[in-house]
C-alpha cells in the first residue's frame, strides 16, 4: 500500500521537470532579436539611447544612436567630424543628406509616426557600423 503512492508522486515530479525542459527550450528558441531594436542595453554603450531633436555625427557614430522623437519633430544632424558622413535612410526613397562634410548639417521633418533605420553610406550599411534608428511616435 504505501509503495502504490510513490508512484502518482513520481510521475508528478517528471511532469515538473519536463515543463521546465520545456520552458527553458522555449525561451533559447527565440533568437537575439533585430539590430534595429531600441531596448535599453542593446549595445551596452552609454549615450546610444535618447530623445533629441540633434543627432551628432562624431567618432564613426551617431549620437544618440536611438532615438525617440515626437510626431511633427525636425530632427538635425550634424557632423562634427572631419570626413564627410551622410544620414541615408535604410528604406529607398526614404530621407538622404546626400554628403555631409564636416561642419554640415542636415534636417528632416517626421510627420508620420514609425521606426526609420539609416546608416551612413560611407562608415556603415544597414543595422551595421554606423547606422542609427529614430523611433517617431
Ligand atoms: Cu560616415
Amino acid at each position: 500500500m504505501m509503495s502504490s503512492r510513490r508512484s502518482p508522486r513520481t510521475s508528478i515530479a517528471l511532469s515538473a521537470v519536463l515543463a521546465s525542459v520545456l520552458a527553458l527550450a522555449a525561451c533559447g528558441g527565440s533568437s537575439g532579436g533585430s539590430p534595429y531594436s531600441t531596448s535599453p542595453g542593446n549595445t551596452g554603450g552609454t549615450s546610444t539611447g535618447g530623445s533629441s531633436n540633434n543627432i551628432a555625427e562624431q567618432n564613426l557614430t551617431f549620437s544618440p544612436k536611438f532615438d525617440t522623437v515626437a510626431v511633427g519633430s525636425t530632427v538635425t544632424w550634424t557632423n562634427k567630424d572631419a570626413v564627410t558622413h551622410s544620414a541615408t535612410a535604410d528604406a529607398s526613397g526614404g530621407f538622404d543628406s546626400g554628403d555631409m562634410a564636416g561642419g554640415a548639417t542636415f534636417s528632416h521633418t517626421f510627420s508620420q509616426a514609425g521606426t526609420y533605420a539609416y546608416h551612413c553610406k560611407y562608415h556603415g550599411s544597414a543595422g551595421s557600423g554606423m547606422y542609427g534608428v529614430i523611433v517617431v511616435k
